[in-house]
């Protein structure tokens, strides 16, 4: 005898809030949270740095995703300073995997769990199957195995954390660390002043472009709303599911620790992270049109690892960033246009940024 496998079908939370908005000064929308569920399957004692932008996107996206959930963690900082011998923040069942096998572990999990309800030996429904990689893990040593799970369409969400470095070894650079990012790898000098001299991998298009079958999507930890919405779509939608977050790391960005949530929206305000959706049924990307938008030195002033940076690396970046706006189909600024030349700027060492308006931590 077969039986049916049956699905969680996860409801979207409200992303204007409970509340009325209000405007502050800069015309941005404030927003409240909406009611979010009581549980908590990443539950505090853990032992990551202050003001971690994995840890709150951990909590985040298991918050949205329940307690009807099972998680796989490959090796990174979320694997090693979430558990010691015998002790995770986990509530529900966890297990660690090495680092370049996050997805093949994951297409297991997924079929043993299909395979299991329809034979009658696990009751169902079927649970949320998660696997959260860093970027090292899912851009680089693990890549092949997440496109594998994600080509053969195992009815998973696989998330990339992406703190922009191998932070869990001591901040090196991973195929996401930004062009002029500084990390271990890449420290600045004569020889090389910018510090890391390549772009950034583009993962999400590239994971969107390659598995045209699979919802793929962006998010950061400034938009906790969106974030969890976009875990529920993933974690609806059957089949395989890849979402990129953008996840500041405190130690290694080296910022005030209060700025993590800041720094998630000034990214996308810099035009540096572009948030989209991918919608595989009709195969079209549904970009996010920030309302406000900032020179990069809005954000990267904000951070230890740019402080070396020279004009004309400022100026790179702004050039990259107005292309980003561009590709999203926004216009480009007078003032940001005139960023693309490096006698715009100073030194960054220069640069003083301003302390953000308390902006709450809504979508
Ligand atoms: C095959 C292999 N190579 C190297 C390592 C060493 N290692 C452990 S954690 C880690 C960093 C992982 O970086 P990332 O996936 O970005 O996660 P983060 O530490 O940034 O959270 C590395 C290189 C390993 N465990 N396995
Ligand atoms: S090093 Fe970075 S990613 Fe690792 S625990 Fe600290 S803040 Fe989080
Ligand atoms: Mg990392």
């Amino acid at each position: 005898m077969t039986y049916e496998v049956v699905r969680h079908h996860l409801p979207l939370f409200d992303e204007e809030g409970r509340s009325a908005a209000t405007d502050d000064d800069a015309g941005r929308d404030r927003h409240y949270l909406p009611d979010l569920p009581a549980e908590d399957p990443y539950a505090a004692g853990h032992r990551t740095c202050a003001g971690c932008g994995p840890a709150i996107q951990y909590r985040w996206v298991l918050k949205a995703a329940g307690e009807d959930s099972v998680l796989a963690g490959p090796t990174g900082c979320m694997y090693v300073a979430n558990s010691t011998y015998l002790c995770t923040p986990y509530t529900v069942p966890w297990a660690h995997t090495p680092i370049a096998s996050g997805g093949s572990f994951t297409s297991g999990m997924a079929a043993g769990y299909e395979a299991m309800i329809r034979k009658g030996r696990y009751p169902g429904p079927y649970p949320n199957i998660i696997v959260m990689a860093g970027d090292g893990s899912a851009s680089d040593i693990g890549l092949g195995s997440i496109s594998g799970a994600l080509y053969r369409n195992h009815d998973a969400l696989f998330v990339c954390y992406d703190n922009e470095c191998y932070a869990n070894t001591g901040i090196q650079t991973s195929p996401t660390t930004p062009y002029a990012g500084m990390t271990t790898f890449t420290p600045f000098g004569r020889a090389i002043p910018e510090g890391k001299k390549l772009p950034p991998k583009n993962l999400a298009k590239m994971m969107a472009a390659g598995h045209p079958h699979c919802y793929v999507a962006t998010a950061t930890v400034g938009y906790p709303v969106d974030l969890m919405n976009k875990t529920r779509k993933g974690l609806n939608h059957v089949g395989a599911a890849f979402l990129h977050c953008y996840t500041p790391c405190q130690k290694g960005w080296v910022y005030q620790t209060s700025m993590t949530v800041e720094i998630g929206r000034r990214v996308v305000e810099a035009g540096l992270f572009p948030v989209w959706e991918y919608d595989p049924e009709n195969r079209a990307y549904h970009y996010f049109h920030p309302p406000v938008q900032r020179p990069v030195t809005d954000y990267l002033a904000m951070q230890g690892r740019f402080g070396h940076m020279l004009p004309e690396h400022i100026a790179a970046l702004q050039r990259g960033a107005n292309q980003n706006w561009q590709d999203i189909g926004m216009d480009v600024p007078a003032d940001l246009r005139a960023g693309e030349d490096p006698g715009h700027h100073k030194r960054l060492a220069e640069e003083t940024y301003s302390m953000p308006l308390n902006r709450g931590v809504g979508a």
